[in-house]
């Protein structure tokens, strides 16, 4: 049997990563708080809900429940505002290529991230159509590195675990395929993605022999 492949979206088919940056930036500025950078690093994979928690720790800020709910709209329409002109120019190098291959082999395709903006984005940038299933912000509960959204996505495509092989960009990503019992390709820093099975820096640098070895 052939095997699925699921998909992270921040980082591994777009960089979104530059916008999220920019849209809490701004937030933060509202409380006095100049967010950096390396400050964003730990953002990637985490939830918008659970990102915006981690801000308010970094900044030191007690807010009330109205001032979260009232942030995390205002981040998310700037979010929204600044993804607004996205198209296939922002597609990570080498992600097409991959995609054509693994449709041309007849292997099943599923997105598991922790957007709520997933659909939109691969809409956007011209992939929605290779995707079999999408498991995304709006359908789990669990934040990785929580298996479920990785679980959710093999169960939707029909496959077990094992038969499933994860490109994932954040550490708490690949714990969490790795917890799902899947094969995990990392994209980054080998020194931080330790659990993944293998780790390239780039997407530029996945081998397409690898994704024919693994698609098997
Ligand atoms: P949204 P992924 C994650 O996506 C991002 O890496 C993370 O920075 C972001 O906070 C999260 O999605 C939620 O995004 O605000 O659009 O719902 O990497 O799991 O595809
Ligand atoms: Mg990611």
């Amino acid at each position: 049997m052939s095997k699925g492949f699921i998909f992270d979206l921040d980082g591994v088919i777009v960089d979104t990563a530059k916008y999220h940056y920019e849209a809490w930036k701004s937030l933060a500025q509202q409380f006095g708080y100049d967010f950096t950078p390396q400050d964003n690093e730990h953002f990637k994979g985490v939830s918008r809900v659970k990102s915006l928690e981690l801000l308010l720790e970094m900044a030191q800020y007690k807010a009330t429940p109205e001032q979260k709910d009232r942030w995390l709209s205002e981040k998310n329409t700037a979010y929204l505002a600044l993804i607004s002109h996205m198209n296939d120019k922002e597609i990570l190098p080498g992600i097409p290529q991959i995609l054509d291959l693994l449709q041309r082999q007849g292997n099943l395709i599923a997105l598991g991230s922790a957007s709520k903006n997933a659909e939109p984005i691969l809409e956007k940038v011209g992939l929605l159509s290779y995707f079999n299933t999408l498991v995304d912000g709006n359908s789990v509960s669990k934040a990785k590195p929580d298996p479920e959204v990785f679980l959710k996505a093999a169960q939707q495509l029909g496959l077990p675990p094992e038969d499933c092989v994860v490109l994932e960009d954040a550490k708490a990503g690949v714990a969490a395929a790795k917890a799902a019992g899947m094969q995990c390709i990392g994209v980054g820093d080998a020194t931080i993605l330790k659990l993944a099975d293998y780790c390239f820096e780039t997407t530029a640098a996945i081998p397409l022999s690898l994704i024919k070895e693994l698609s098997q």
